[in-house]
């Protein structure tokens, strides 16, 4: 190959989370050394910086989440807590020299393509002119509030899961919570026996899979430290398990599904005694349809003295605490708001304008899709990670940003040679994409009647149907018919003063 000829692109990577240091990372090995980073906080870490409640853990096992390339043998806990795993991320990034490469506190506001360029405007007012723009921002960052009546009047304290309040002592205080996914799982464990009494407001019972918790010892850290092909192995071992069972048992595998939900429902029925709160908390959907939460400490929490589960719907929240339908009120001193995230902004409110003036409220306004996760229509040059339909289903997302990461740098090196004048996926190849995605969806338990994050506007399931190594084949290798090989001509939007005119 002859190098001279190659292009070298400059690539603006919008977010410091775990995605966007792998890219820094990969990028650099690709021979891309033209990289900004913009971060809008002052630390990386990503979601991992966000969340910093009591009880944070991952509900993937850590030895599966991490880079494939940096393993960690300081891993303090089967399902790594919060601390550990910002601490990982700041570890990966001070190794390989990324985070002296971030920008910190500086978000993109804009981002607009013209003249086969991206031109993005910062906070700080900074302009920026680069080839191309990845969207590292995360799926779950954007904190859903409930729309609940007389929420502003509530005069105790009252936060989201995701901006936590760690100037409140909650000992011996009255704490209500409001929600039952994740989040609140691994809180309720946590903070039951420190507080004086909690109420928990649930509007939806949840599937809790027992999976105890351990801790590494020092001989098993010991056995790993400076030996990655030890702890590949590891990670390999887990995500093989992962696979089949909780993978299969979500996309259609019967056996898979009928072993989880077995073990699930033995789950309930074994841990919690009184068959008025046990029917309480036994949902009337299948396994796996809401995203399966993982604990062995939540029904022993919702049966302390001190715990008490309101399953009677929210009316309203009084200055005092939360009125339930039929007027009884709860009096808090806290009110926790574990009630998630609204996944479908993706990379918003950046204001994202693509070929031709397309903004990317326009391009999603009848559906939010995009090709293979990553490509949409009419943004050249542009990749969104770990866009709608990611195989996000109780897998290791940096595995999947991985997977994404390698397929891109094979569309960025086709543009690099010429074979491709800027990288857009065709508006055909979406619609195909997203036919094939449709196509596989209803054999999954997603589509089993349950509400969730996972569900888009039309109650449609953003995510990946098939199994994993499909999954990870079908990004194998771009298939440059699905791409315009030349780039399509540019129509210069009219500016709203010449529209006027
Ligand atoms: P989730 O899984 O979206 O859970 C949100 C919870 O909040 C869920 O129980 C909701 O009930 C409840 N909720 C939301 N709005 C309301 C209102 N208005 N009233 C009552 N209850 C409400 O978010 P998490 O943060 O727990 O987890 C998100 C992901 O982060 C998780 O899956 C992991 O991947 C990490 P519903 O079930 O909708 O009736």
């Amino acid at each position: 190959m002859d190098n001279k000829a190659i292009k070298n692109p400059s690539v603006a990577v919008i977010g410091a989370g775990m995605t966007g240091i792998l890219l820094a990372i990969k990028l650099r090995e690709a021979g891309i050394n033209d990289i900004t980073i913009l971060e809008k906080a002052d630390k990386l870490g990503g979601t991992w910086r966000e969340n910093t409640y009591p009880g944070l853990a991952c509900d993937v096992p850590a030895h599966m989440y991490t880079y494939s390339f940096q393993g960690n043998p300081e891993w303090e806990h089967r399902f790594a807590h919060g601390d550990e795993i910002q601490a990982y991320f700041e570890k990966v990034a001070g190794d390989y020299n990324v985070t002296e490469q971030i920008r910190f506190n500086e978000a993109v506001d804009e981002s607009h393509y013209q003249d086969r360029q991206w031109h993005l405007v910062t906070s700080k007012g900074n302009k920026l002119v680069v080839d191309f723009v990845i969207a590292a921002t995360g799926i779950l960052h954007h904190p859903a509030y409930p729309d609940i009546d007389g929420i502003d009047s509530f005069k105790g304290d009252m936060w989201h899961t995701a901006r936590w309040n760690h100037d409140v002592d909650l000992a011996g205080k009255r704490v209500g919570i409001i929600g039952t996914g994740s989040t609140a799982a691994q809180i309720i464990s946590e903070i039951s026996d420190k507080v004086g009494q909690l109420t928990v407001f649930q509007r939806t019972p949840q599937w809790i899979f027992s999976i105890p918790d351990k801790e590494y010892t020092e001989d098993d850290k010991t056995r790993l430290r400076g030996n990655q092909k030890l702890m590949s192995k590891l990670s390999a071992r887990y995500a093989f398990v992962m696979r089949n069972t909780f993978t299969a048992a979500v996309t259609g595998n019967k056996l898979a599904h009928g072993i989880v939900s077995w073990m699930t429902k033995r789950n309930l029925r074994k841990s919690v005694r009184d068959p008025e709160l046990r029917a309480k908390l036994t949902p009337d959907y299948k396994v796996g349809c809401k995203r399966l939460i993982f604990s062995s400490t939540f029904y022993d929490a919702m049966q302390r003295d001190n715990v008490y589960l309101e399953t009677t719907g929210i009316d309203r929240i009084s200055e005092n605490g939360v009125v339930v339908q039929g007027g009884e009120e709860h009096e808090l001193d806290v009110l926790i708001l574990a009630t998630g995230f609204k996944p479908f902004n993706f990379m918003r409110p950046m204001d994202l304008t693509g070929r031709d003036g397309l903004s990317i409220d326009e391009a999603w306004s009848k559906k939010i899709q995009a090709y293979r996760s990553l490509c949409i229509p009419g943004f050249p040059n542009f990749f969104l990670m770990l866009g709608p339909n990611a195989p996000i289903g109780n897998y290791s997302v940096i595995a999947m940003s991985e997977v994404q990461t390698q397929y891109l740098l094979k569309l960025i090196d086709h543009w690099r040679q010429g074979t491709l004048e800027t990288v857009e996926a065709t508006e055909e190849a979406k619609v195909r994409y997203n036919e094939h995605i449709k196509a596989g969806m209803g054999k999954t338990v997603w589509v089993g009647g349950c509400q969730s994050w996972y569900l888009d506007a039309d109650g449609d399931p953003a995510l990946w149907p098939y199994s994993w190594d499909q999954w990870v084949k079908e990004l194998e290798e771009p298939d440059l018919d699905d791409f315009h090989r030349r780039a399509p001509a540019e129509v210069v939007p009219l500016q709203p003063a010449e529209k006027a005119a």
